[in-house]
This record gives structure tokens, sequence and C-alpha cells, in this order.
């Protein structure tokens, strides 16, 4: 049987269907992903000197404008095919992008592990910085220590409930679909494990091969907005 024919029939069928999604997925939108040679957002920055609270701590006003900038090639790109593919199906969408594209696509109850470039909060007492925030990094309203980007950075906990969510969704589905992710960074690449141990069958859409080809029962190498509207019927 053709994969996608074969790929499209388990969707089509999966009574707990999880699609679990990183930067891959939001690249034709035209956002950077990370580790990809020539678009990759830190081949032109260093990611340890800026995805780190060290980093913040050494240098708010560069760690932030970074994140201001991304914000703001988010806010001019679209969600791509992939995006409004994954937007017509009954899932737990679960992302590692801090984007909100899956959002404007209108995918509804969307799993953020690593949070969002959306949700600015306090460094310090960790309440949420809303309407506009002037300053760089802006202070916080109520303890003026320096606000911070609301995602994930390395050596920092995931949100516990999200990571909750995402863990028990990968053991009950059926039918996980990984899309657009390179698998290397934990605890978020051990979601498609989850599945694959629990008897689920994983599949993959993704360009390239990576370390989650051996436990997916179908690889896919090809773009998200390629291969998703034609498994997503
Ligand atoms: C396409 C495409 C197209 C291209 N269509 N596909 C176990 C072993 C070793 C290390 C660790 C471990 N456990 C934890 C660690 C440490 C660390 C880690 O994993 N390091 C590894 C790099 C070795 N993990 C952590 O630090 C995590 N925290 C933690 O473990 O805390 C412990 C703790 C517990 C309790 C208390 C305190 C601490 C946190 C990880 C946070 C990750 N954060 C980032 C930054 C978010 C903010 C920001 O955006 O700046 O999240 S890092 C970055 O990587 C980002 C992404 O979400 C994440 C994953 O990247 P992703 O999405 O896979 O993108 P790429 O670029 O890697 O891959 C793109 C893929 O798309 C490629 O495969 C392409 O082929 C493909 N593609 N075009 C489809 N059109
Ligand atoms: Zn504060």
């Amino acid at each position: 049987m053709d994969p996608l024919d074969h790929a499209a029939e388990l969707i089509a069928g999966a009574q707990r269907l999880v699609v679990f999604t990183g930067a891959g997925m939001s690249a034709e939108s035209g956002v950077p992903t990370f580790r990809d040679a020539l678009t990759g957002l830190w081949e032109q920055y260093d990611a340890q000197e800026l995805a780190t609270p060290e980093a913040f701590e050494r240098d708010p006003a560069l760690v932030w404008g970074w994140y201001e900038w991304r914000r703001e090639l988010v806010e001019r790109v679209s969600p791509n095919a992939g995006h409004d593919a994954v937007a017509r199906l009954d899932c737990t969408l679960i992302t590692q992008n801090v984007d909100d594209l899956h959002e404007r696509a209108g995918s509804k109850n969307v799993v953020h592990l690593h949070g969002s470039l959306f949700a600015p909060r306090c460094s310090a007492c960790g309440r949420p910085a809303d309407g506009a925030l002037p300053g760089n990094p802006p202070a916080c309203a109520h303890c003026e220590f320096p606000v911070r980007p609301g995602v994930v950075w390395f050596g920092e906990a995931l949100p516990m409930s999200a990571l909750k969510t995402a863990v028990e969704s990968a053991a009950d589905a059926d039918v996980l679909v990984t899309v657009g992710t390179s698998g290397l960074v934990y605890p978020a690449a051990e979601i498609p494990h989850v599945t694959a141990k629990m008897g689920g069958t994983v599949i993959q859409v993704n360009p390239q091969a990576t370390p989650l080809d051996e436990a997916c029962a179908i690889n896919l190498r090809g773009t998200a907005g390629e291969v998703l509207p034609k498994i997503i019927r």
C-alpha cells in the first residue's frame, strides 16, 4: 500500500489521535527552524547564548530584543497548508512551538510544551505582564524586576500541566503524528516514544531522517505543507 494512503487510513480510523509538532511545522510559513542549516536561527545566533536563563541574566536587552524580533516576525506571517490540515482534525495537539500559528489556523486547546512568544511574565514574581510593554526589557508593574519571555529555556522545567497532558495523551493514543521536529530536545522528544512503547502507531512527517525514525511505523519524507493535506482528508 502507498504509505500516504496507509497514513491517511490510520488517521481517519484513529480513536485517540495525537499530533505533535516542532519548528518544521512553521517553516513553510517563513518562521526559521532552530537547527536547520542555512535557515536555522541558531546559525546566526548562538542558542546557548540566547535561550538560557543565564543569558537573560547576563544580557537581558539582547535576549529580550531577540524574542521581540521573533514575535514580530511571527505576527507578519500566516499559517500554512499543514496548520490548516491539522485544524480539521479531532485530536490532541501538542506543540513545542512558541508561535501561535496553530491557533490562528483554528486549532483549539493547543498544548504548548515550550511556552509562547505572547505570554511575557515577570522574571521575579512571575505575574503575567500584559498591556503595552515599554522598555528593553520592560519592568514588572508590580515589583519592577525585568519582564522575561514566557518560553521554556534550557535547564528550565516544562509547564507541569502541559507535560502531564502530553504524556498521558501520548500513552493513550492509538495514532500519533509527529511533524517537523528534530527529536533532539528532551523531555519533549520522549512523547512519540511513549506512544510507540505503549503499542500505538507513530507516523512521522519530516523531509529529513531523525532519531525518531526507529519509533515510527511510517516515515513520510516531505514537508508539513505538502504531506499533511494528503494524509488528512
Ligand atoms: C520540516 C520542515 C518542513 C524543516 N516540514 N519538517 C536528556 C538527555 C540529554 C539532555 C537532556 C535530557 N533531558 C533534558 C536535557 C537538557 C535539555 C536538552 O534536551 N538538551 C538537548 C539539546 C541535548 N532539555 C532541557 O533543558 C529542558 N528542560 C529540562 O530538562 O529541565 C529539567 C528540569 C526539571 C525540573 C526542574 C528544573 C529543570 C528544556 C528544554 C527547553 C527547550 N526550549 C527551546 C527554546 C524555546 C524558546 C525559544 O523558542 O527560543 O525549544 S530549544 C528549541 O528546541 C525550542 C524547540 O521547541 C525545541 C525543539 O526543536 P524542534 O522543534 O525539534 O526544531 P529543530 O529546529 O530542532 O528541528 C526542525 C525539524 O523540522 C528538523 O528535523 C527538520 O528536518 C524539519 N523540517 N522544514 C516538516 N517544511
Ligand atoms: Zn514582578
